[in-house]
């Protein structure tokens, strides 16, 4: 099981989750989509523009999103810190920018199970993150909670979509 990835030491100043969401498409699909550590926009719904600050999108690559105005950041600089076509791990952390997501470091795999129509993919990312001074552990983890939830399910939709025709 890909459980293994997802176990991380969590700091007395931090939090995390985990969330996991079933997908209706094949696993070579969802991957395809997920890796494009150079295309996030492909399904992620908050990001206005990607642009390549190191690397080509394999390990070691950084990459600086700028998000959709009405959130409470406008960039954010992150790092591909592990991208195995194998296992379908990806691990990213974000290093900088105007956010309050401080030593975000967030992990993503797949497994596939069988469907009635052939395969579907269980997608689990899990993350830890500091808890800023003065916030809570709950707002803070259910403000990335709400943005990955989204995510996960814009994720879902598009290669769904793809996965139909
Ligand atoms: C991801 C996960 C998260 C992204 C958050 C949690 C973010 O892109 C947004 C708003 C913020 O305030 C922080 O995998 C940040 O993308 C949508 C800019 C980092």
């Amino acid at each position: 099981m890909t459980t293994q990835y997802h176990n991380r030491n969590i700091s007395s100043n931090q939090c995390g989750s985990r969330l996991v969401q079933t997908i209706d498409a094949p696993l070579s699909l969802v991957w395809s989509i997920l890796r494009r550590f150079d295309n996030p926009q492909a399904y992620k719904q908050f990001i206005k523009s990607c642009t390549m600050r190191a690397g080509n999108g394999g390990k070691g690559s950084v990459r600086e999103v700028i998000v959709v105005s009405g959130l409470p950041a406008a960039t954010s600089t992150e790092r591909l810190d592990e991208l195995d076509d194998d296992s379908h791990v990806m691990m990213v952390s974000f290093i900088g920018g105007d956010h309050r997501l401080v030593n975000y470091r967030s992990t993503t795999t797949l497994h596939e199970i069988e469907g009635i129509s052939g395969g579907k993919t269980v997608v689990e990312e899990s993350y830890v993150v500091d808890v800023p001074a003065g916030n809570s552990e709950e707002d803070t983890c259910s403000f990335a909670d709400t943005i990955i939830g989204c995510n996960l399910r814009s994720l879902a939709r598009v290669t769904e979509q793809m996965a139909k025709v």
